[in-house]
């Protein structure tokens, strides 16, 4: 799968992908990911890549030349992309199904902006979509670009080396994940549930759908709405609404 970013910060983004899963993934050329610096795109003495807003106003505005010029590059050099995304904080939000959808594509290319935003024509005329990775204030797209290699990577086959902890991934399945513990058995006075030192596996199953169950009613309700349960786990959370109905008067 193939990854072009777009960024005045390459450097920043560059050391965000050389670790982990996608840094190995790119090793193992699973993954071909290229970062390009804007300001080489730019044709002025100053390689500029921001201008004073039209109609006035405060902050700075990235100039749409050198985004086009850069994207138009990549067209001739590394082919016709499946998608151009404008990582905005006025996209759509960017989650585990739109990551899902997108791992299935086979180039993407990503724009970051910095200042105010960028120049609307970027948006009508050279993205094909713009997403936003939650609703809090960043300085720019850098890390959000990050965040969707990483997510859009991970479910490439043999990019993480278990496939198995992918696709029992908590947002995949819908629900929060269960407690994890390693040894000591004992550690500042907590112990490990007995039930994990059984060697029951049956009911080690269950106590982790129902610890699931637990944390996901307690924490994200609303995932309950969505998530694909079966026969099992739809059982313990009718179990557990009626202890709490009894439980709590
Ligand atoms: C203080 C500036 N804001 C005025 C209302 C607008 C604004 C412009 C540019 C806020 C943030 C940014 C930079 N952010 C991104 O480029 C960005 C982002 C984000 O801030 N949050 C979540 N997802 C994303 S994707 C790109």
């Amino acid at each position: 799968m193939k990854f072009d970013i777009v960024t005045i910060f390459p450097r920043m983004v560059e050391a965000g992908l050389a670790e982990g899963v996608v840094g190995r993934g790119i090793e193992r050329g699973l993954l071909d990911v290229r970062v390009h610096d804007l300001r080489d795109h730019t044709t002025d003495r100053h390689r500029s890549v921001d201008d004073v807003p039209y109609g006035g106003g405060p902050g700075m505005v990235m100039k749409p030349e050198p985004l086009a010029r850069a994207v138009a590059n990549l067209r001739v050099h590394r082919g016709e992309p499946d998608a151009v995304v404008l990582l905005s904080p006025q996209g759509r939000r960017f989650t585990q199904a739109e990551a899902v959808r997108m791992s299935h594509l086979r180039h993407i290319v990503l724009l970051c902006g910095r200042y105010e935003g960028m120049d609307e024509r970027i948006r009508t005329g050279v993205a094909t979509e713009e997403l936003s990775i939650g609703d809090y204030v960043l300085s720019g797209g850098e890390l959000p670009a990050l965040v969707v290699v990483d997510a859009i990577a991970r479910l490439v086959p043999g990019v993480v080396g278990d496939e198995q902890s992918v696709e029992q991934d908590s947002f995949s399945r819908g629900l929060l994940d269960y407690p994890h513990y390693t040894r000591p058995a004992e550690f500042a006075g907590q112990r490990v549930p007995d039930v994990l030192l059984s060697g029951r596996h049956a009911d080690v199953r269950r106590w982790r759908k129902r610890e699931a169950l637990l944390r996901t009613l307690d924490r994200r309700p609303d995932l309950l709405d969505t998530a694909a349960l079966d026969d099992e786990e739809r059982a313990l959370l009718d179990e557990i609404r009626r202890e709490r109905e009894e439980g709590a008067p």
